[in-house]
């Protein structure tokens, strides 16, 4: 039996316990392909309309019992999960492993997300804050008030199978509100093991109602249904911007709510004051780092001309003695991509830089013995003098685009150039460049990092990115409020009636 093998025996007989079984989920049109070397998972069925209806009507059921039930039990519940997910942490990091392709240290790191989003959401489920607000008349009192919102849909991409539905699920379920899920098709195991164990804890909580949180798989049509059910008022989409442009449109249509976190084109400016060690393991970890496959993965970095020389040689160096290979390897630090669509939009990306005049290190193939079906890469450095086309985009995969750069002030204006505006970050030692960068003419992203790289962020912030990012904020911060709705009371508590703005009415 291949180390693999071993493992999906050990993290299925784990989870087996509470009740994901993944020996049975041998039928269905979605194949889960481990992208360490392309063995088939387990198939599971896409949803039928049929069943898609029954379960927001269960959903919608579900909703008017969980509504009433005081946010701090419903946090109670959210604390439970979290101490399961505790307890099951290393199965549920193998089969991110297994299944998203992610190194152990970053699976488990993952996991530790869903742990830390539900500790945050169970100390919020005491703080759904409203306001108090002073009234022009007399006798009168008015408030702000928070409410649950009904059914969320949550749409989850590969990358990330298990900490963005916990950043949406854990807030959406203390703030009142069911919720749907429809993970990625590359990823169904990894959901169906998380929910299970959901539903094992949901199952054992009294108030928890039947169809408080739904899985449900399938593909774009899927995604259709739930962007245009009117059943579901806010629609939490995680993926590319060409799917969120779909489900934005679609949810804005029926006036519908959504929270979009797209495609980011992440930047790092290197200072002349930058620290170099510092510099050299933020980009390697940010840019390399899950196969380059994260929405906050650095995609450009932007290195003063008179450091310019030393980093992209520490770079290179860096970059050819990474070890690439099978996640499971307990030193590796670049497992495989996610698959072959991902593997030939990296090299048809290679190859338009290389048209274009890039200087290209790295980015082929990458054999890795046992496993010669999954596709491992050596991360790409692409020197370039100005940008082109392929820098302009996200492509889901470990290719960084370097350039030298004169001022802060224009090294600022290129990290905004782009049309994503996810992450950011700048290397330095400058307190007027740091304060530059963070101010109001500096990064136009969602998150500006200094001395760190623009990926790895914690829960505890509000976490999406401005522009074709989508605009959506999730996980810490005030992130809760999009999962709620906003009520203006007022109170009169006098025996007369006086107007607002002075206005008369008087009747006899
Ligand atoms: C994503 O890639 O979809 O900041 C999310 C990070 C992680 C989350 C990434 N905490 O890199």
């Amino acid at each position: 039996m291949s180390a693999a093998a071993a493992a999906t025996g050990h993290a299925s007989s784990s989870l087996a316990a509470i009740g994901f079984d993944r020996a049975r989920l041998t039928a269905g049109d979605i194949v889960s392909r481990s992208p360490l070397d392309g063995r088939v998972l387990g198939r599971v069925p896409s949803i039928a309309r049929a069943d898609y209806d029954a379960t927001l009507a269960r959903s919608r059921a579900a909703f008017i019992v969980w509504r009433a039930i005081p946010a701090p039990r419903r946090g109670e519940l959210v604390r439970l999960f979290g101490e399961a997910v505790r307890a099951h942490k290393p199965a549920l990091a193998e089969l991110i492993t297994l299944e998203a392709g992610k190194i152990t240290s970053e699976a488990a790191g993952e996991v530790q997300e869903v742990i830390d989003i539900c500790d945050f959401a169970v100390g919020l489920s005491r703080q759904l804050y409203g306001l108090t607000i002073a009234s022009e008349r007399p006798r009168h009192h008015m408030l702000e008030r928070w409410h649950p919102l009904g059914p969320v849909a949550v749409i989850t991409a590969f990358n990330f199978p298990m900490a963005v539905w916990a950043w949406n699920a854990s807030l959406a379920l203390i703030c009142g509100n069911p919720v749907i899920w429809k993970p990625s098709e590359k990823t169904p195991l990894t959901a169906l093991a998380l929910h299970s164990l959901f539903e094992s804890v949901a199952r054992d909580f009294a108030e928890a109602p039947a169809g408080l949180s739904a899985l449900i798989h399938g593909a774009r049509p899927v995604g259709e249904w739930l962007s245009d059910d009117k059943r579901i008022p806010l629609v939490s989409a995680t993926g590319s911007t060409r799917m969120g442009r779909e489900v934005a449109v679609r949810v804005a249509g029926r006036f519908g709510r959504s929270l979009l976190e797209l495609g980011g084109n992440n930047a790092m400016i290197v200072a002349p004051s930058a620290k170099e060690d510092l510099a050299v393991h933020a980009i390697t970890f940010a840019a390399a780092g899950t196969a380059g496959q994260r929405c906050t993965t650095l995609r450009r970095l932007y290195v003063h001309g008179s450091r310019y020389e030393a980093i992209v040689a520490r770079l290179k160096r860096a970059y050819s003695t990474l070890k690439v290979g099978s996640p499971l390897g307990a030193d590796t630090l670049v497992g495989p991509l996610v698959d072959a669509q991902a593997f030939e939009a990296m090299q048809t990306t290679l190859a338009a830089a290389r048209a274009a005049g890039a200087i290209v290190h790295g980015g082929e193939r990458v054999t890795v013995a046992g496993h010669e079906a999954g596709y491992y890469v050596r991360p790409a450095l692409v020197e370039l003098k100005a940008p082109i086309e392929a820098s302009e985009r996200e492509t889901f995969a470990p290719i960084l685009y370097v350039f030298r750069y004169d001022t802060i002030e224009g090294s600022i204006a290129a990290n905004n150039s782009v049309v994503q505006g996810l992450s950011s970050s700048l290397i330095t030692q400058d307190l007027s460049e740091s304060e530059l960068f963070l101010s109001a003419e500096g990064s136009d992203c969602g998150i500006a990092n200094i001395n760190i790289g623009p990926s790895g962020a914690e829960i505890g912030g509000a976490f999406g990115g401005e522009k074709e990012t989508g605009g959506g904020r999730e996980s810490g911060s005030d992130a809760w409020k999009a999962y709620m709705r906003r009520q203006t009371q007022t109170v009169n508590y006098s025996a007369t009636l006086p107007l607002a703005q002075g206005v008369k009415f008087d009747v006899e």
